[in-house]
């Protein structure tokens, strides 16, 4: 495969950026290749520098459920732009994109809008703390919630690839306010209360699990996340960054049926554009100001063009929601397909599915918590991820990825693809 421009432009990027990207996971650390230079992307595909075609599944991380430049997403973006850029002063979208959230995700009685999932676990872990006057906050080994100082303690996502867990830069006394449980265990949560009590302010939670790779939270593990955060006085945070109108119109919340104080949503719901949210209970998000002594604030927070990306986005899936059971069988067959690959190669694979996130791990164990996801051999990942790359498939350039699917993913693409996984 030619990736000669996309080497002349790493080259020239390495000079100007660290390790050449804006985003570590970019750089394709773990997978043993320097990373390709995107020139555009359509639907399932994305094209490199080079003219490569790719059937993506990565889909910018999340946000492409529609698949890459959606017709009618560009067409109400490109009008709005005309219209300016941002104005720093409210808009109407922004009444209009808040009231579609809370309508999709009833827990969300209140909203602020920011611009990137960061800044919206940040902002809503200031406001549970602002809430509660507690400092202490619990999080899970393996979870990722972006790269603010308190919660890159054991972090997921890049910062596995990277062995550095516990980030540089980050002060003690900072870590020192994050607890750390292991995901699916109930008793290290239960320990972390009984051993802190009256200090924890929030525990924040993937529900599922997605910057470990995907994994699936144990029947009852969430519900007990529910009664145990109440039973302490903690705000229950769903970090729904990947899930949030992913795992259908309400996310996991709704998948799952259980309920948090506080939720926060990026990805999907900025269809594209830098947007995340959070929100939650009223009597939580009144302490945000101007209304309250918790400060947040954001130039770019709603802008006009962001908010019409996420609310074309939105608005289409409430209105086609047969597209999530169209990208949950493609994800299905995708999985199966991962199985049957193992069983012919004799290959250890365990796959873990849910709706149209899923991650092929390669290990023998099964994979339910934080240990399983880092016993995966990542050397073979890495084969596996040049083999696809080279075969014209575009997958997460680390195992500690979901894979995502969307409506754009077609039969024909998804049957290339298990053609591919399924050759010698
Ligand atoms: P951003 O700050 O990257 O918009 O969102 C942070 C974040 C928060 N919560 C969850 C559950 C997330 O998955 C993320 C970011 N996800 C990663 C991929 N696992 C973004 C990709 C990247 O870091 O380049």
């Amino acid at each position: 495969m030619n990736t000669s421009k996309s080497e002349e432009l790493y080259k020239i990027a390495l000079d100007l950026m660290p390790g050449g990207v804006n985003s570590p996971v970019r750089a394709f650390g773990s997978v043993g290749r320097n990373p390709l230079f995107i020139d555009h992307a359509k639907g399932a595909y994305v094209y490199d520098v080079d003219g490569n075609e790719f059937i993506d599944y990565v889909c910018s991380w999340g946000p492409g459920i529609l698949g890459h430049a959606h017709p009618e997403v560009i067409e109400v973006v490109v009008k709005a732009c005309f219209d300016g850029l941002t104005f720093g002063a409210p808009t109407g979208k922004e009444n209009t994109l808040a009231a579609m959230i809370r309508e999709c995700v009833p827990s969300m009685e209140m909203v602020r809008m920011v611009n990137s999932g960061t800044e919206a676990t940040m902002s809503a872990i200031r406001a549970a703390r602002g809430y509660t006057g507690r400092d202490k906050i619990i999080k899970f080994k393996g979870c990722y919630h972006g790269h603010s100082d308190g919660l890159l303690v054991q972090a997921g996502s890049a910062a596995l690839t990277q062995s550095v867990p516990d980030s540089g830069g980050v002060p003690a006394s900072f870590a020192s306010q994050t607890l750390v449980a292991l995901f699916n265990d109930k008793d290290s949560v239960r320990e972390l209360f009984e051993n802190n009590k009256d200090q924890i302010a929030a525990l924040i939670v993937e529900p599922v699990a997605a910057n470990m790779g995907v994994v699936l939270p144990e029947e009852g593990f969430l519900s007990f996340l529910r009664d145990i955060t109440a039973e302490n006085g903690a705000v229950l945070i769903f970090d729904e960054v990947i899930t949030g109108f992913r795992l259908g119109i309400g996310g996991a919340q709704q998948w799952y049926g259980v309920e948090p104080d506080m939720t926060t949503l990026g990805k999907i719901v900025g269809g594209g554009m830098p947007m995340a949210v959070y929100g939650g209970k009223r009597e939580i998000m009144k302490n945000v100001a101007p209304t309250g002594k918790v400060y947040q604030a954001g130039t770019l927070s709603g802008n006009p063009i962001a908010t019409t990306a996420g609310i074309k986005t939105v608005e289409l899936l409430m209105d086609h929601p047969e597209i999530y059971e169209r990208i949950e069988a493609n994800t299905k067959k995708l999985a199966a397909a991962y199985e049957a690959r193992a069983e012919k190669f004799g290959q250890n694979i365990h796959v873990n599915q849910v709706g149209s996130l899923m991650s092929a791990f390669f290990t023998d164990q099964d994979v339910k918590d934080y240990a399983g996801a880092v016993s995966s051999d990542t050397d073979a990942y890495a084969r596996y991820f040049n083999y696809m790359l080279e075969h014209g498939i575009y997958v997460a350039p680390s195992q500690f990825e979901a894979m995502f699917i969307s409506g754009a993913h077609s039969d024909e693409d998804i049957a290339k693809t298990i053609d591919v996984l399924m050759a010698d």
